[in-house]
């Protein structure tokens, strides 16, 4: 597997921004493997900065020149040069995440690690008929090298984020969080004995989204307070 670190403009809270990114996704690849599988992956540094990769919770057994730290594990992979990773995935099995380990280039640099069980060995429940990772993050305006190179030359504390993110997307509660989707629905009611009451809500309204929500019932008592969030992009 091949991870090319590169910069890619996203735009967030308003402003467009060129951030760190793996293959042009953010968040990164999503890197799926079994229990016992040996992972080698290429890191390939495109970008200005050096950088390692972090494979975040995974127990690196007689390996730990994999393990990413920055001059704690290896040298930084330099601009234009490359590195593999190679470590096997042994006695773990759930979600991790891999990351930037290097200042803090690991604000965009991450993305999820799902290692299944064993082929044969099944969950202890049902299979679910989907399945997303879901990555909580934060989003910084300014540059962040700048933030944290600031705070250790200081030794402040470093500006907190602007915002949190999940998948790589500030929620409904920040200013241009979401580029609105307009869905229409086109509602029947096709009864026979009964009445149905639809209820039709707004929970607010900017010139971007107009979110709504609606709910069924068999009678006006069964319509509750509409709490339902729209669906963001994805
Ligand atoms: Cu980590």
């Amino acid at each position: 597997m091949w991870l090319q670190i590169q910069m890619q403009n996203v735009a967030r809270l308003c402003e467009t921004k060129s951030i760190l990114t793996v293959n042009g996704q953010f968040p990164g690849t999503k890197i799926i493997a079994r229990e016992g599988d040996r992972f080698v992956i290429k890191v390939v540094n495109h970008v200005q900065y050096i950088v390692t990769i972090h494979w975040h919770g995974v127990r690196q057994l007689r390996s730990g020149w994999a393990d990413g730290p920055a001059y704690i594990a290896q040298c930084p992979i330099q601009t234009g040069q490359s590195y593999a990773y190679n470590f096997t995935i042994t006695g773990q099995r759930g979600t991790l995440f891999w990351h930037a380990h290097i200042s803090w280039l690991r604000v965009t640099l991450y993305g999820p690690i799902v290692i299944l069980p064993k082929k044969g060995v099944a969950y202890p429940f049902p299979q679910p008929f989907k399945e997303v990772p879901i990555l909580f993050g934060e989003w910084l305006k300014a540059d962040t090298e700048k933030i944290i190179n600031q705070a250790l030359q200081t030794g402040g504390i470093p500006n907190v984020s602007d915002a949190y993110t999940i998948n790589g997307r500030p929620g409904l509660l920040y200013n241009c969080s979401a580029k609105g989707k307009y869905y229409r629905s086109r509602v029947q009611a096709v009864k026979v004995a009964n009445n149905v009451f639809i209820r039709v809500g707004c929970l607010h309204h900017t010139p971007q989204v107009q979110p709504f929500s609606w709910r069924l019932g068999l009678t006006p008592q069964a319509l509750l307070p509409l709490t339902i969030p729209p669906p963001l992009e994805s």
